[in-house]
């Protein structure tokens, strides 16, 4: 993606104080100096503009050939559910050819595509549930459901260990032979695992084999920010701060 795309995306996610400075303990134990927050993007014109943040994403990669045509976009449950709405909506919003054209049925029976014709923009969003339904549909999935030979595209917040898609794939793909075409995260913070040298998405990629991608990747937005300032006028990333990014950069870099 472009300079400016990743300063806008930089910009959005301070705005939105979803991107934060300080000391964060995070789910491994690792202590960082920087913290993104999914849960900040809960109002309705940041759930919109993050729609759009990923649409714009997902654009790219198609064009680049990097990622393929999809019929639904799946976000998992609870965090991914805002996601999948507001990317299958941005994706509607500015057309272009993110459908695969198969045709396929909606949970309440109607068409959420169109074959034939030109490329499509309309795609469906499909999430989980987390506690068993046992009344009305019993649907497991809420949304586009899925059916064999169905394209998917996962989308979730911020993947450190990858714990969140491990749980999810077997889901789908016990559901209906279903073609996970790739995941897209918001942020990609770049680190290693913690019993190797490889990144926590190039483990998924391996792992699953399809394409692990996000709107942005820590050292992008850190750059971005180093020229940022905040309301006082004072540098958003000051020498002691940078000192304690790039240790961690250091440390647990992939
Ligand atoms: P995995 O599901 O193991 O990949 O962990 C991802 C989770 O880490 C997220 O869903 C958050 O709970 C948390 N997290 C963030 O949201 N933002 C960060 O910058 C860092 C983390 C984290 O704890 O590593």
């Amino acid at each position: 993606m472009t300079q400016n795309f990743t300063r806008d995306f930089t910009a959005f996610l301070l705005e939105s104080e979803a991107l934060k400075f300080g000391s964060f303990t995070l789910k491994s134990g690792r202590q960082s100096p920087y913290f993104i927050n999914a849960g900040s993007f809960n109002t309705g014109s940041r759930v919109a503009r993050l729609g759009s943040f990923y649409a714009q994403a997902i654009r790219s990669a198609q064009e680049r050939g990097i990622l393929g045509e999809f019929d639904t976009v799946f976000g998992p449950a609870y965090k991914g559910i805002p996601l999948a709405v507001t990317t299958a909506m941005a994706l509607s919003e500015a057309g272009g050819e993110a459908g695969s054209g198969a045709s396929d049925s909606g949970a309440d029976g109607e068409s959420v595509s169109e074959s034939g014709g030109a490329a499509r923009a309309e795609v469906g969003y499909t999430f989980d549930r987390k506690e068993v339904k046992d009344h009305g549909d019993g649907g497991m999935f809420v949304g586009t459901q899925l059916t064999d030979g169905m394209k998917v595209l996962l989308v979730d917040d911020v993947m450190t260990a990858g714990t969140a898609v491990r749980e999810v794939v077997p889901k789908l793909q016990a559901a209906a032979n279903v073609e996970i075409v790739g995941l897209v995260l918001s942020v990609d913070r770049m680190e290693k695992t913690k019993d190797s040298d490889m990144s926590a998405v190039a483990a998924v990629q391996k792992e699953f084999g399809f394409p692990v991608l996000a709107i942005a990747n820590i050292h992008d937005i850190i750059d971005a920010a180093r020229g940022m300032r905040d309301e006082d006028g004072q540098l958003l990333i000051d020498a002691s701060r940078d000192e304690h990014i790039r240790e961690y950069f250091e440390k647990y870099g992939a």
